[in-house]
């Protein structure tokens, strides 16, 4: 007999009503009520039953009459697709792009020239090595995927957080991918490069030293997606009404500035939330504070091209700022979360080639590879040739072709008329405003051949080097010495250590020492000598550009009872007037009762909210709460690590008990310990966070300092 446990209605969000009943075996039935909807098979039939399948007897086998089991099992069995070779885990959002500068004298393309003009776009980051369950944190470059829906089309920009790539031809990247994933033999490691296979083929492949700069410095463990900057990498060209050219990168930068976290962090973080990053951008942009990006451009001729020191089709190399400045010319905000993860970030189909009447391509030989590579993934990924019917895909203005059939297919034409030219019906071409290639003149010898114009694989991988601060060129240091470690063959790490002789003395003499090598190598053989007359430039230094603000970033407050009220309301005063987020941490995540009689919410019980989340933590305590934390592990290293990662810490004077337990002695305490005597004290602590961390910090706190200082040898 089945028994009415109630009428509901559910959460206050769900608008129908019904009714829960227990079953006969015990089992729990949600019976629709008279204004509930119903459940329905894919053919709309109405379900009776989703608890049972058909069986004869109550206890006896299945029948394969049941139409609804054996489609709800068919469904599920075929949830999933591919996941992407590469950038396999990623995280999109919405938004729309606006220009404020119109490049109307050198391009067509009405994106680039309307100015106040509103694009709709769809953004995807990702990471590129890990599979679609890696952490978020892995050290790995971000993929940074824009498809804008134009009223010419849709333009797909597919860049990355990183201005350079490792390979210069495409029929190098199976080899790379293949090196930098899971080893084939044991399916491990994970979303990390700090294998054999990884470094094997990169000692071997001097054209990756530049990229290597890059992927062992901070920008590959950031902070937030909110905090990185895209670049479409490759040269790309505008076109304008006459057929003329004009060179283009596509660079974009983040109103937040740029940010990354410690390496210790990161791999703490991915511990404690693997879904950091995608959390933060569905959190910004839920709680009402979306991202945003300026984008730039750099724009020269054929006579800048000539005479640049590199070859501007060779993407292991930039154009600095220096030399050519940015010019802004729109901005974009990531403003709409997805409404279903599924059907939007991991149908959205990217292609190189996608792009709109006015935007063309060049010669580049990674860009020439990657218009091939994207079409043809797509149609593994999304099972046929009608991926662009998925909304997602779909560009926001007509489509008319006499393309057809295929699987899935959604957009089925009306009339007699398939094929053209036709004496019927249907659209026909438009020399006015279809898309024209730029006509470029070629000539030259069919080869399988590397222009010499490439052969530099060394000087702007010490320029970027020179252009970081100390404490970022410590962490290149560090970061290679932590992933040659994990090197077993020592001559791998011998002919690193050799690449980075040709890069930079004191970085080679200090990553020999970090991984304890008997002698330095012998330089690797270089093709071209590696120039010493390239300037540093501050704009590829995270800390150089720093903005000096807390905007967008959050504190974490420990908080026990008994705890001054005062302090508590100035910081989250201090924290929402500084546009930053907060959270309270409790013992209990009931929160705790502060020493006015109110109740603070924990939002996170101590355990489930290390310091590693925040960028910086206030530890406002009573003594009674000091003394309970001070015996706790958790609480300590909520603590210890704060210190650690650099971070600035406000105390009330009764938390220095826990501080102490912590480690961190009287001699310990620096400029990044703030006490919070009083509540005016709150907006001081929050505006000195705006300095994100304290390095100086680093050079007390981690072993490797010191090969880091020791002077390079001779
Ligand atoms: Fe990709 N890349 N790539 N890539 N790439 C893919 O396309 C490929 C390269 C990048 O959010 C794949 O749809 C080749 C450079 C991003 O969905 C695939 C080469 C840059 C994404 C592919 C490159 C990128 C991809 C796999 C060497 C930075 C994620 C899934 C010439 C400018 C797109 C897919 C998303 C994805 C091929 C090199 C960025 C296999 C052959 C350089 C951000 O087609």
């Amino acid at each position: 007999m089945a028994k009415t446990l109630g009428k509901d209605t559910g959460a206050a969000s769900q608008a129908t009503s019904f009714e829960t009943i227990i079953g006969e075996g015990g089992e729990t039935h949600q019976i629709a009520g008279a204004d509930g909807e119903v459940l329905t098979t894919q053919q709309g039939i109405p379900v009776a039953d989703d608890q049972n399948h058909l069986k004869v007897g109550a206890r006896g086998p299945a029948l394969l009459e049941d139409f609804h089991f054996r489609e709800k099992i068919f469904h599920f069995d075929h949830e999933r697709i591919p996941e992407r070779v590469v950038h396999a885990r990623g995280f999109g959002a919405h938004g729309t792009f606006t220009l404020t500068e119109s490049l109307g004298d050198i391009t067509t393309a009405k994106i680039l020239s309307e100015v106040g003009e509103k694009t709709p776009m769809f953004v995807r980051f990702s990471t590129v090595s890990g599979n679609k369950g890696s952490p978020d944190l892995a050290r790995d470059v971000r993929g940074f995927s824009m498809k804008f829906y134009t009223k010419e089309g849709n333009w797909d920009l597919v860049g990355n957080n990183i201005p350079v790539f490792f390979i210069q031809d495409a029929i190098k990247f199976p080899d790379l991918i293949h090196a930098a994933k899971q080893e084939p033999d044991r399916g491990f490691p994970q979303a990390q490069t700090a294998h054999d296979n990884f470094w094997d083929f990169i000692s071997l492949t001097p054209e990756s030293m530049h990229m290597i700069m890059w992927i062992m410095s901070d920008r590959t463990i950031p902070r937030s997606f909110r905090m990185i900057e895209g670049f479409g990498v490759h040269t790309f060209r505008l076109i304008d009404a006459e057929g003329k050219g004009t060179y283009v990168k596509f660079i974009w930068k983040p109103k937040l500035g740029l940010q990354s976290v410690l390496w210790n962090e990161a791999v703490k973080i991915n511990g404690a939330d693997p879904d950091y990053h995608r959390r933060d951008l569905w959190d910004a942009i839920t709680m009402g504070t979306p991202p945003e990006w300026e984008l730039g451009v750099q724009l020269f001729d054929d006579e800048f091209a000539d005479k640049f020191e590199f070859d501007v089709l060779d993407s292991t190399k930039l154009i600095p700022e220096d030399q050519i400045p940015l010019k802004i010319i729109g901005s974009f905000v990531l403003d709409r979360v997805v409404d279903n993860f599924f059907a939007e970030t991991e149908q959205v189909a990217f292609c190189t080639q996608n792009v709109v009447p006015g935007i063309g391509f060049t010669n580049d030989p990674l860009l020439q590879g990657r218009n091939f590579s994207y079409l043809d993934t797509q149609l593994k990924r999304l099972g046929g040739p009608n991926f662009t019917h998925i909304p997602i895909n779909q560009p926001h203005v007509p489509v008319n072709n006499f393309q057809q059939d295929g699987h899935m297919a959604m957009r089925n034409p009306k009339g007699r008329a398939n094929y053209e030219p036709n004496s019927w019906a249907g659209p026909r071409e438009s020399p006015t405003t279809g898309y024209k290639h730029f006509a470029a003149e070629e000539t030259g010898r069919k080869a399988q051949v590397r222009s010499a114009s490439f052969a530099d694989h060394y000087s702007q991988a010490r320029q970027f080097f020179i252009s970081q601060t100390d404490i970022e060129q410590k962490h290149i240091g560090d970061a290679l010495v932590f992933e040659l470690s994990k090197v077993e063959r020592v001559d791998i790490r011998e002919l690193m250590v050799g690449h980075l002789l040709n890069i930079d003395a004191k970085l080679a003499q200090t990553v020999a020492t970090g991984l304890g090598l008997k002698a330095m190598p012998a330089p690797a053989p270089a093709a071209v000598e590696t120039r010493t007359d390239l300037p540093p430039s501050d704009a590829l230094s995270i800390a150089k550009t720093a903005k000096g603000s807390f905007e967008g970033r959050k504190l974490g407050i420990l908080v026990t009872d008994g705890a001054e009220a005062a302090i508590v309301t100035a910081l989250i005063d201090a924290v929402v007037a500084a546009k930053a987020v907060y959270e309270i941490i409790t013992p209990k995540v009931a929160g705790a009762t502060l020493d006015d009689g109110t109740l603070v919410e924990g939002k996170q019980k101590i355990d489930g909210g290390p310091s590693i989340l925040y960028d910086a933590v206030a530890l406002v305590l009573s003594v009674d709460g000091a003394a309970m934390l001070a015996k706790d592990k958790t609480a300590k290293d909520f603590v210890s690590d704060a210190f650690g990662h650099s971070k600035f810490i406000g105390y009330t004077a009764d938390a220095l008990p826990l501080i102490d337990k912590a480690g961190i002695g009287e001699d310990d305490m620096d400029a990044g310990l703030i006490e919070l005597g009083k509540a005016a004290d709150a907006k001081t602590f929050v505006k000195t966070c705006g300095q994100l961390r304290l390095w100086d910090r680093e050079l007390t706190t981690d072993l490797d300092a010191a090969a880091f200082l020791a002077p390079a040898a001779a």
